[in-house]
């Protein structure tokens, strides 16, 4: 029987549905308390109600199910970040700070927060961008994150909190609509590639970015919090690299299946925000402290989620 009792906050959303689902499998559904500040029509339980800004309720509920460890997803994405920046620091911040004092105080031992590829900037060299080199984020998304990354080395290293991060590139995944980020356009291809068979796409044909399957995330984020605290020696937060393609890789990759695809080309204000991000990601850390290792390529991944989505869409 598991002695772990978690929470998640904005399980709700892309990465939390499928985090929820295997966390469950590993540590007992009763022992993952999901909560989000929306409940769904078909809300997996148990489920609390929680605006992660509310900190009295954040406190009610950690006590209620003696809470250890905390994966702390709610946060606005770098576009709807970007249409709304003062909203966007106080949340990305201020749940960050509720929760790494709920561990400063010692009401729990773990934290996961995730960090993005967000947090460099156009001065960051874009091709295999290291471990260790030039931030300067340009979105209040990036910077949020970049903050957010500052804050939890110190708390580690200050209080002795128990904090690990990723810095996700572009999640892909079939189960859940992605949340408002530069990057959503690679899940909504797949959709509109059934859908109608062409897809309009709102960044360019060469913007090649960071990707990754969802279940190679969710495995890494769970590789990453159950691997021994020695072994994570980075706790601001560490790269992550998974497949790099721009969209006329994508487009070519759903071709091998749909041959009749066509996309086009116009880009909005996500175009400037993806130019600022890098192109593909060095993770060698992750690999040395605690033996990351993706197994999704582009066609692999393409495979699968036109399989799963066609299933869904006749399903409908
Ligand atoms: P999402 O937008 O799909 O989900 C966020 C969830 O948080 C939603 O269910 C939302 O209802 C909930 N939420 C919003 N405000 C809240 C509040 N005040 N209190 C409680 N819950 C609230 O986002 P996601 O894609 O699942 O991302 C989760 C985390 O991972 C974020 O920190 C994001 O920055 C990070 N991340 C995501 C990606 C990606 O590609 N999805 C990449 C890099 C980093
Ligand atoms: C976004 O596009 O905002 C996210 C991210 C890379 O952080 N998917």
């Amino acid at each position: 029987m598991s002695t772990e009792r978690i929470l998640i906050i904005g399980s709700n959303g892309q990465i939390g549905l499928e985090l929820a689902e295997n966390l469950r499998i590993s540590y007992g559904s009763e022992n993952v308390i999901c909560s989000d500040v929306r409940r769904m029509e078909h809300q997996i339980e148990p489920f609390e109600t929680l605006d992660i800004l509310d900190q009295t309720n954040l406190l009610a509920i950690v006590k209620k199910y003696q809470i250890t460890q905390v994966y702390l997803l709610a946060a606005l994405l770098s576009a709807t970040a970007e249409k709304n920046p003062k909203f966007a620091w106080d949340l990305n911040m201020n749940g960050l700070f509720h929760v790494l004092d709920l561990a400063k105080e010692g009401l729990i031992k773990k934290i996961y927060w995730p960090s993005s590829i967000a947090v460099f900037g156009p001065t960051t060299p874009r091709v295999l961008t290291p471990q260790y080199t030039v931030m300067e984020p340009n979105t209040i998304y990036g910077i949020s994150k970049q903050a957010g990354e500052r804050y939890c080395e110190y708390y580690n290293q200050k209080y002795g909190v128990d904090v690990r991060s990723i810095r996700y590139p572009g999640l892909i995944g079939w189960k859940s609509a992605p949340g408002g980020g530069t990057t959503d356009y690679a899940v909504h291809i797949y959709h509109e590639a059934l859908k109608s068979k062409t897809y309009d796409c709102f960044l360019n044909a060469e913007t090649a970015l960071p990707m990754m399957y969802m279940p190679d995330a969710i495995r890494a984020t769970i590789e990453l919090m159950e691997a021994p605290s020695d072994k994570v020696k980075i706790r601001s937060s560490y790269n992550l690299g998974g497949i790099s393609f721009n969209p006329e890789d994508i487009a070519a990759s759903i071709r091998k299946h749909i041959p009749e695809f066509t996309i086009t080309y116009n880009p909005d204000f996500r175009q400037a925000i993806a130019d600022s991000w890098p192109q593909s990601i060095n993770d060698d850390e992750a690999r040395k402290d605690w033996g990351w290792k993706p197994e999704f390529d582009l066609d692999g991944m393409t495979k699968v989620m036109l399989d799963n989505l066609s299933k869904q869409l006749k399903s409908q």
